[in-house]
C-alpha cells in the first residue's frame, strides 16, 4: 500500500466542478482504498500568470498502485475533464501531480525518471502547493523546515 500526496488545480470552467467528479472517480476506483481532500482555495497564477485565477487543493491518497501506475491513473482523470496541453504553466481544466509518496512503511518515495519526478520539483517554492498540504500534513518537514516556516519564508520573499 502506498500513501499519495496529490496536487489538484483548475482555472477553467466549472473548476471545482472539475476537482470534485475527478475525487469521485478516484474514490471509486477499485485500487484505491482512501482518499481525504484538503479544503479548497483560490489563489492567484504562479509562473505564468497571464490566466484566470486557479481553484487548488490536495488529495492524499491510499492506494495499491505503485506511483507509475498512479501517475497513468491521474493522467486518465486529467483527459476526463477535457485536458488539452497547450501552453506550458498555462490554463488548464485539471492538473493533477503527484507531491509525495510513502511506502507501507511510511518511508518517503524518491523517483526522478522521464515521465515521474517524486517529490514534485517545484512543491517546495509553491504556497498553492503547501497551504493545502500542511492541512493534511501539519508535521511535514523537508530540508530542516517545516511547512509553516515555509510559507513564511516564501511570503517574505
Ligand atoms: N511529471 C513528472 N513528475 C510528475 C509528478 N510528480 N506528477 C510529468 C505529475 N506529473 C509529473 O505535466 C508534464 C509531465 O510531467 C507529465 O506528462 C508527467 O509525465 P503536464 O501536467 O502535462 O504539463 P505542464 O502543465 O506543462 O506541467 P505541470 O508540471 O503540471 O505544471 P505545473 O508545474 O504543475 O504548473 N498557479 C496556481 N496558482 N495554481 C496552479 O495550480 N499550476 C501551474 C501548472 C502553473 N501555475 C499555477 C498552477
Ligand atoms: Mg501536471
Amino acid at each position: 500500500m502506498y500513501t499519495y500526496y496529490i496536487s489538484v488545480g483548475s482555472n477553467i470552467g466549472d473548476k471545482r466542478g472539475h476537482i470534485n467528479l475527478a475525487l469521485q472517480s478516484l474514490q471509486e476506483h477499485d485500487a484505491v482504498s482512501k482518499v481525504i481532500s484538503s479544503p479548497l482555495i483560490e489563489t492567484e497564477p504562479w509562473g505564468y500568470t497571464d490566466q484566470d485565477i486557479f481553484v487548488n487543493g490536495m488529495w492524499l491518497c491510499e492506494s495499491s498502485l505503485a506511483p507509475h501506475q498512479m501517475l497513468s491513473l491521474l493522467q486518465s482523470l486529467e483527459q476526463g475533464a477535457g485536458r488539452e496541453r497547450l501552453i506550458h504553466w498555462g490554463p488548464r481544466t485539471l492538473d493533477l501531480d503527484i507531491i509525495l509518496a510513502f511506502d507501507e512503511s511510511g518511508t518517503m518515495i524518491s523517483i526522478c525518471d522521464e515521465s515521474l519526478t517524486v517529490p514534485h520539483p517545484y512543491f517546495w517554492d509553491r504556497t498553492f502547493v503547501l497551504e493545502p498540504l500542511h492541512e493534511l500534513l501539519p508535521t511535514f518537514t523537508f530540508k530542516g523546515m517545516s511547512i509553516s516556516e515555509r510559507l513564511a519564508t516564501l511570503s517574505l520573499a
